[in-house]
């Protein structure tokens, strides 16, 4: 693996200017210029109707990750109107739609368990924890499509330094947000909410695993987790909880909704395998969104020179 050394470049030289540029455009030849900053960021997204006009606003970032893919960026447009989020409804398209009224703010996530210094982080306290980094990476859903994200977080291991893990935790359990009343459409999806994930305590210790506040410059759009998600880039989409409002670190192996839900067919690991057919269709491939033909899906979606050393000794057909 590559590593280079994390340069300190500020937020103006990594954003790429061109978006910026389209988007005064955009606004101007909409007679719009007035209203960008009440619309917040994303108004200017070519295509996006104005009743899909999210609340992000713009996010400062210190440094550009060594650990990013140059792989070519999906489009943003393709990226939060392609979305998993079974709350806002099971279609695809419905989270864009579905999400847009759902209240981030204010916003705090508990963490707590098996930790010395247990302790509740509002929103702002979390984006203190460390610089924000922006790390684009591969995103590789069971589902088989896949995508290049630029986002924005910091490793998962800054907030563990905080609450301190005492020597019996061994997992960590994540819990995301949830509201019946914002969230109508969660009872016809099948699954049982909050929905719930977890990690092996290594797993989320890896440099890798962020915790996610933002993506494309921007913060989270509703439909992409917001204000807070998961992102674990080797394992399957769903392993990626988004809305977190409770991380708990524990002894045992926490339950998760997908495992919950069809155990044969979504295993606690859930790493990236494409010599490992879901039960209802192959892995070996995948297709990019914004793509016509379909690529070979590779182990451990890629940073198998990262991960792979986590499951030395275990049968990946059997932890699948
Ligand atoms: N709370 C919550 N988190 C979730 C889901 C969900 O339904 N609810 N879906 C998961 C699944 S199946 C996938 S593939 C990813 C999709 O993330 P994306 O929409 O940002 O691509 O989110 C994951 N996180
Ligand atoms: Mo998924």
């Amino acid at each position: 693996m590559l590593i280079r050394r994390p340069t300190d470049l500020t937020y103006s030289d990594v954003s790429p200017k061109s978006v910026y540029t389209q988007r005064r455009e955009f606004l101007r030849a909409m007679g719009l210029a007035g209203v960008a900053a009440f619309a917040g960021a994303s108004a200017w997204r070519i295509g996006m109707p104005f009743d899909e006009v999210h609340a992000t606003s713009k996010l400062d970032v210190a440094t550009k990750s060594p650990f990013s893919t140059t792989e070519k960026e999906t489009p943003y447009n393709d990226v939060t109107h392609y979305n998993n989020f079974y709350e806002f409804g099971t279609d695809k398209t419905a989270p864009a739609k579905n999400a847009q009224k759902f209240r981030t703010s204010p916003w705090s996530v508990s963490v707590e368990g098996e930790v010395k210094k247990p302790r509740k982080f509002s929103m702002d306290e979390i984006l203190k924890i460390a610089p924000l980094e922006e790390r684009i990476y591969r995103h590789r859903c069971v589902e088989a499509w896949s995508i290049v994200v630029p986002w924005i977080g910091f490793p998962f291991i800054e907030l563990a330094k905080l609450v301190e893990p005492t020597p019996i935790a061994q997992f960590v359990a994540f819990e995301s947000f949830f509201d019946p009343g914002q969230m109508p459409q969660a009872k016809y999806s099948g699954l049982e909410y909050p929905y719930v994930e977890g990690l092996r305590l290594d797993e989320a210790m890896n440099p890798l695993t962020l915790i996610g506040v933002g993506m494309y410059g921007e913060t989270l759009p509703n439909q992409d987790g917001a204000p807070v998600r998961m992102v674990v880039p080797w394992k399957y989409g769903y392993k990626s909880i988004k809305s977190i409002v409770k991380i708990r670190f524990v002894a045992k192996q926490p339950p998760t909704t997908w495992n919950r839900m069809a155990p044969r067919e979504y295993g606690f690991y859930s790493n990236v395998n494409p010599n490992v057919d879901h039960p209802r269709w192959s892995q070996a491939k995948e297709r990019r969104l914004g793509e016509i033909f379909k690529r070979p899906t590779l182990m451990f979606n890629g940073y198998g020179d990262q991960v792979a050393s986590l499951y030395n000794g275990m049968d990946l057909k059997k932890s699948y």
